[in-house]
């Protein structure tokens, strides 16, 4: 092992030069502030000799070109053969040990820990000891009433008022849901098996609202199930073109973990094995964690395509100026903190080339709508052009995800379903991902069939 002290002006300017000498393998072993720059002593186990590609500016942002000398004709089987060894993405350890920088690293590097080392120390509540026997304690209570009787009673029926109003509230609300979704129906006022199923599959109430009254009632419940999923798959835009065939400019956006660059890896090398290397590069905004950058230069070496990572010196602009014209299709990682959301987004407003970048949004299937919406709403400055709904093979309910494209009218591009890259991912089209959504809900709802009906009319209830 090899260990060694750099001092540089900031930490990015010291982690670029780690990584131009030591590789992506560097771990930090300890950092301090020294002057006006920082001191940070690194080790690597072997250090990279031979690279297949060279750090190009190291002091500037960090350019890793591919020349057309690097590359092979694209040989499929040997790029899946090494697509596969990147497997799922990893976060690079040494993250962890340098995110301890500032307070907003710090954020970072809770976020990527697993849960079991955030709760590495666990409070523990212990019961609280009894101060008093229970015998004494009714005695001190019943003194204790008998002292501030009044003001007790006082604030008993205060809260009693504001339960019934509670139950008012509620009462109401349940009466216009039911007024709403015609739940119940016919001379025994059983459940309407339709509207039941479609909010146990997770529809909003708006859109079985609408489903229902597109439906005719005339109509078998089988055949009225039938064609509420047709109207579902024929309301979900899609994108007309794939976009790795259409080219341009895509920035991955979504909450951290939502499947960002995994999903650019799956189209990057899709593209690659289509069109050649040549015409991509791939752009890391995410500058913020050491690792960040670490799969797409992987991915780079080996699609054999550009890699940039844009800083002060070559900004997020002038990488596009630059490229835009001579790259078919430019693939921008974005950080999904809502800082990195927003220093991504700032770049991007401080340039002229804001219109030319389609912002696209990573929406994990597994997530509960509300925050996708929050974070849609946080940065509704810059519309989403389209969407790419991930992790469709861990979700057991796809109908709230739907609702929220439908809703929100933004076109599906994309929907993948497993880690591997570049297989998981499937160009999306209305009927394909509902009959996918309905499958594997429906192997849950088979097996779990009592649980689903109990949750329904909750559900109805609550959304
Ligand atoms: N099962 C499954 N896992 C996925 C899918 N897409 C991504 N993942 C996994 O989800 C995890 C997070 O994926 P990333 O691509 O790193 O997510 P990200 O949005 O780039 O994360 P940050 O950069 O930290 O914000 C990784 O373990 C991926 O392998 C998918 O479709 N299915
Ligand atoms: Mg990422």
């Amino acid at each position: 092992m090899k260990t060694k002290r750099f001092h540089a002006r900031s930490m990015s300017e010291g982690l670029k030069k780690i990584s131009a000498e030591f590789g992506d393998e560097a771990i930090i072993l300890s950092n301090r502030k020294v002057g006006s720059g920082v001191e940070i002593l690194a080790a690597v186990e072997h250090p990279a000799a031979d690279r297949m590609y060279q750090y190009s500016e190291p002091d500037g942002a960090e350019i890793i070109r591919a020349t057309n000398t690097d590359r092979e004709p694209v040989d499929k089987e040997h790029l899946m053969g090494l697509l596969s060894s990147i497997g799922p993405l990893k976060k690079n350890p040494a993250a962890q040990a340098v995110t301890q920088l500032s307070g907003y690293q710090k954020k970072h590097a809770e976020y990527n820990q697993p849960k079991a080392q955030i709760q590495s120390k666990p409070q523990v509540h212990k019961p609280a000891k009894p101060q008093s026997s229970p015998r004494a304690m009714t005695t001190n209570k019943s003194a204790a009433a008998t002292r501030s009787g009044a003001g007790e009673s006082r604030e008993i029926s205060g809260m009693r008022s504001e339960i019934q109003d509670l139950r008012r509230l509620l009462e109401q609300q349940s009466q216009e849901l039911r007024k709403i979704i015609p739940l119940r129906h016919g001379a025994n006022e059983s459940v309407d098996p339709v509207a039941e199923k479609l909010s146990q599959f997770g529809l909003s109430i708006d859109l079985v609202k609408m489903l229902l009254a597109e439906v005719p009632v005339s109509l078998g419940n089988e055949d009225r199930w039938k064609q509420a999923l047709a109207i579902v798959s024929s309301r979900i835009e899609t994108c007309q073109t794939e976009l790795v065939r259409k080219g341009g400019i895509y920035a991955f956006n979504g909450l951290t973990g939502s499947g960002k660059t995994t999903s650019l890896a799956k189209l990057a090398a899709r593209f690659v094995m289509e069109q050649g290397a040549d015409q991509l590069l791939l752009v890391s905004m995410d500058q913020f964690r050491i690792g960040a950058q670490d799969t797409l230069k992987t991915l780079s070496k080996i699609l054999q395509c550009d890699f940039i990572s844009p800083d002060d010196t070559l900004t997020l602009e002038d990488v596009l100026q630059r490229y835009s014209r001579s790259k078919r299709l430019i693939l921008i990682d974005t950080c999904g903190s809502r800082e990195g959301t927003e220093y991504f987004l700032d770049s991007l407003a401080a340039g002229t080339m804001s219109s030319k970048v389609r912002n696209i949004l990573v929406i994990p299937s597994t997530t509960t709508m509300d925050v996708i919406q929050d974070y849609m709403d946080r940065f509704s400055r810059y519309p989403f052009y389209a969407s790419v709904l991930t992790k469709v093979d861990e979700s057991c309910r796809l109908g709230p995800a739907l609702s929220l494209v439908m809703e929100k009218q933004l076109p599906m591009a994309y929907w993948t379903d497993g880690q591997n890259i570049p297989e998981d991912i499937h160009v999306a089209r209305g009927h394909h991902i509902v009959s996918r959504a309905i499958t594997s809900w429906r192997k849950r709802y088979e097996q779990k069939p009592d649980a689903y009906s109990r949750n329904a009319e909750q559900h109805l209830m609550v959304n």
